[in-house]
């Protein structure tokens, strides 16, 4: 084992206790950066070039963090506190060097210095990689979780998978996706710290041995599996200028030395390079589905990578501490799983605790029930989680074996509150029987955790009406709602420097850290001078935003930054409706046509998403944005009435950017299908006013902004239910002749003149009755909607009073907000100021 070799017991102190303090002024940071740039990169101090730039002073900003991390971690140990876990299959965390500096409150000193030396820290800032480790919403929830819980001082890590490959790029080709490898990884990432010294092994496949052990107690060894060795990278997570610095921790699949290419007869050495490559396929590529399972073997294979390792690590650290008395461990650990992907860690818990630490079943099952806590991100059926019972009886032989363990108690459990009642036990069992039995991860993520969440009030009113109806009745006590958020530094004070110091000029720095603040801002509402100074900045941004698509997209753009900024980002999806906002800019345009122009508002529709590759219709959706712009961008009756861009590659790093120049938020899905939604926070939090339907979190923000600054459109969930199996588009598309116009104009290939045929699947979609979506229910509501929108945009100053409201009552949608919540209901940490040498 790897562990001997880089651990000595006894470090010689004296080497390294005479570590000089890292200066933090700019000379500091000048002879840091030349150092590196010179020195250790090898660059010519003469010539400049930015990405080396970008490294040197990562590598000296880097230096900075060491010292606090190392602080914090020995804070932790030495209070001995009670530690929580986020279990995720993604972390979303786009670039790390600007939110470095912010908070390490460093972010004017570094600029000066790079200044001084003729470098334009911008330049810098934009060439550094996103860290792609996640499809959308649920990746950067967690990547917001874990600022939020160092920005409050929480002992908190964050574990999840270090990708070679992280969301793809999508590039734009004839109006279509075009999937490019993202391999992030390429030029090195200065960010992470391998650690091999903390390497677990992983089974897979194999078989069950059971014998008596000296006792006389049955014992079971999972033998003759194929292992392979899981090895940590760590990346420092600074809090807002706190002194804390927690662990984001990935793990990489690496062959184990069986592998060596020595130990096998020359005949094997194909098959022996083969396993290898199989080996450390597990961690080679994200799966690129958001809110849709694949069923995939390779992505059971990460889900139980990433439980096994994180779940071996948090043992083996206890055992470091307490040895092998368990009795006090759920007293001080808490894991939160980020959806049921890494919820197989609930039975390999049960697993290392009976196998290979000898607990008898009912104290492993009292320690994992006490210690797992689960949150659900959806409720469409297409992604709830199943697995054959098959693949996981081949893959994981002793984990299906607990899961049956498992189930059959559960079963009694049900069977002795309900007596007689087989049809609860067959909604309720772990196990789906059928063709082929399955194992429904959510079933097992409840049974075995002490806390289930949804992530927005009515989201979490559906699970526990709809969807874990039976489960909530059995117990209620588990069931409670976390509203998401996003964190105020990377999505206010980080990418709006602007506005932020516009805020903290009028009302003191104090929202960083505490969101509620920003309610203070309302009565400048009222005050001309200061509306004018806000309506400013959002002109600034929207014309750096016309500037960077010219800059990184088509030259050519009549793109008038005096228009409404209409701005639709998120994943494609059919729930999330882009094909609403289509039908809408689609009607625009028919209305230019004809001559309707009278009191026009100039509008510029801008939509942004990436494509599951193999979602046909989402992809399908990019194509039709792409034509329908390329039409009404080129016809000289528009002009600079209406434009329509699609935004190609859309991530972290861009919706940086994007956020702060939107006016309008286009939150439209169809109410009860979007968990909550994020970006919703993001836009608001920089003053754009959400046209949305009454779903996920935008009820939240309607509730805090008041109706009178939100617009309000489409039928409630309830309403949706009710009109299911009578649904009729064509009714309603004949009764309505905007609406006519529109299908007339898709179906008369007016957008595929020389493409026939190729939007049929999106047109007759969205006529059948059948339609999940009902995108046809709410198009009246949305157009006279988008109606009242522009009547309130033509009053500038009626816009920018609502703009303000926005952003001053965006405080709820703070991370902090939503992690002190998790803290106080869920995990129970005790915040660890940590104190400076
Ligand atoms: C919700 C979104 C919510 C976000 O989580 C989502 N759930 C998935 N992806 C999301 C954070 O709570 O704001 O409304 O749709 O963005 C999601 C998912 C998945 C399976 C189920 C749900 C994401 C990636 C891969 C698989």
């Amino acid at each position: 084992m790897p562990t001997k070799k880089f651990v000595t017991s006894k470090p010689n102190s004296s080497l390294i206790s005479h570590l000089p303090e890292q200066g933090m002024e700019k000379k500091d940071f000048v002879d840091d950066f030349k150092q590196y740039y010179v020195h250790l990169l090898g660059r010519d101090e003469h010539t400049s070039s930015p990405f080396y730039a970008g490294e040197a002073l990562s590598m000296a900003i880097r230096d900075r963090l060491m010292e606090r991390w190392k602080t914090t971690q020995q804070t932790y140990k030495d209070n001995e506190c009670r530690r929580g876990y986020y279990l995720s299959m993604e972390f979303l965390m786009g670039r790390t060097l600007s939110n470095a500096m912010l908070n390490l409150g460093i972010t004017d000193t570094v600029t000066q210095a790079m200044y001084d030396l003729g470098i334009e820290i911008e330049e810098i800032i934009s060439c550094e990689q996103d860290a792609g480790l996640g499809n959308g919403g649920l990746g950067r929830l967690a990547a917001c979780f874990i600022d939020s819980c160092a920005s409050l001082q929480l002992p908190v890590m964050g574990y999840g998978l270090r990708y070679e490959y992280g969301m793809f790029t999508q590039s734009i080709v004839d109006g279509e996706q075009v999937e490019k490898p993202d391999h992030w990884l390429r030029h090195g990432n200065v960010w992470e710290i391998e650690r091999l010294e903390y390497s677990h092994r992983i089974k897979f496949g194999g078989h069950v041995e059971d014998h008596l052990d000296e006792n006389g107690k049955q014992r079971f060894c999972w033998v003759g599996s194929n292992d392979v060795l899981a090895t940590p990278y760590d990346t420092p997570i600074p809090g807002y200028q706190n002194g804390t610095v927690n662990t984001l921790r990935l793990w990489k699949a690496v062959a184990t030395e069986e592998f060596n290419l020595d130990e096998f007869h020359a005949g094997d050495y194909a098959e022996a390079v083969a396993a290898k490559i199989a080996a450390e396929n597990i961690t080679m590529v994200l799966y690129p589905n958001d809110s849709s399972e694949n069923g995939k073997e390779l992505r059971l294979r990460q889900q139980y990578f990433l439980a096994s390792a994180s779940l071996q690590d948090v043992l083996a650290h206890w055992i470091s501490l307490y040895g092998r008395d368990f009795s006090h461990f759920a007293e001080k650990n808490c894991f939160q799983l980020n959806d049921t992907h890494p919820s197989i860690a609930i039975p390999e818990l049960m697993r290392l605790l009976m196998d290979i630490h000898g607990l008898s079943w009912n104290e492993a099952w009292k320690i994992t029930r006490a210690t797992m806590a689960y949150t659900n991100h959806t409720l469409l059926p297409e992604a709830l989680e199943k697995w054959s019972v098959k693949l996981m009886q081949r893959l994981l032989p002793r984990i299906m074996d607990i899961i049956f363990g498992i189930n059959a108690r559960f079963m009694a459990e049900v069977a002795m509150h309900w007596p007689g009642e087989g049809e609860r036990l067959r909604c309720l069992s772990i196990i789906e029987e059928g063709d082929v039995q399955q194992v429904r991860m959510a079933h097992l993520a409840i049974a075995g955790s002490f806390s289930v969440n949804g992530v927005a009030q009515l989201h979490t009113q559906l699970l526990q009406q709809g969807l874990f109806r039976d489960f909530y009745e059995l117990w209620p006590h588990k069931f409670n709602n976390k509203t998401n958020g996003v964190t105020p530094r990377r999505w206010l004070a980080g990418c709006n420097p602007a506005l932020a110091s516009l805020i903290t000029e009028m009302i003191g720095n104090s929202w960083i850290t505490d969101l509620t603040q920003l309610k203070k801002l309302e009565p400048y509402a009222n005050d001309v001078n200061f509306r004018k100074r806000w309506r400013d900045i959002k002109q600034a941004a929207k014309e750096r935003l016309v500037d960077y698509k010219k800059d990184k997209h088509e030259g050519e753009l009549h793109f008038n930054a005096e228009a409404l900024f209409d701005i639709q980002v998120k994943r494609i999806h059919e729930y999330k409706r882009q094909l609403l906002n289509v039908l809408h800019v689609i009607h625009l345009y028919d209305r230019i046509k004809r001559g309707d122009t009278k009191n026009w508002v100039p509008r510029c529709v801008l939509i942004g998403g990436k494509a599951a590759p193999g979602y046909i219709i989402a992809k399908k959706i990019i194509k039709l944005i792409n034509n329908v712009s390329h039409v009404i961008n080129a016809d000289p009756d528009v002009g600079d009435k209406l434009t329509l861009l699609f935004f190609p590659d859309y991530r972290v790093s861009a919706m940086e950017k994007i956020c702060t120049a939107a006016d309008l938020s286009e939150q439209i899905s169809t109410a009860g299908k979007e968990a909550s939604g994020t970006g919703n926070m993001k836009l608001m939090m920089n003053g754009a006013i959400t046209i949305g339907t009454l779903d996920g979190a935008n009820i939240e923000i309607r509730e805090e902004v008041g109706d009178d600054n939100f617009f309000l459109f489409g039928l409630t969930e309830e309403q949706i239910v009710a009109r299911r199996g009578h649904y009729d588009p064509l009714a309603i598309i004949e009764m309505d002749d905007d609406l006519q116009r529109v299908i007339h104009l898709l179906e008369a290939a007016h957008f595929n003149q020389f493409e026939p045929g190729i939007f049929d699947d999106l047109i007759n979609s969205i006529k059948c009755p059948h339609d999940p979506w009902m995108t046809i229910a709410d198009f009246r509501s949305y157009v006279d909607t988008q109606k009242r929108v522009e009547d309130a945009y033509r009053d500038k100053d009626h816009w920018t009073r609502m703009s303000i409201l926005n952003c001053a009552n965006s405080g709820k949608f703070s991370t902090d907000r939503t992690i002190n919540e998790y803290n106080s209901d869920i995990w129970k940490l005790t915040p660890q100021p940590v104190k400076r040498k």
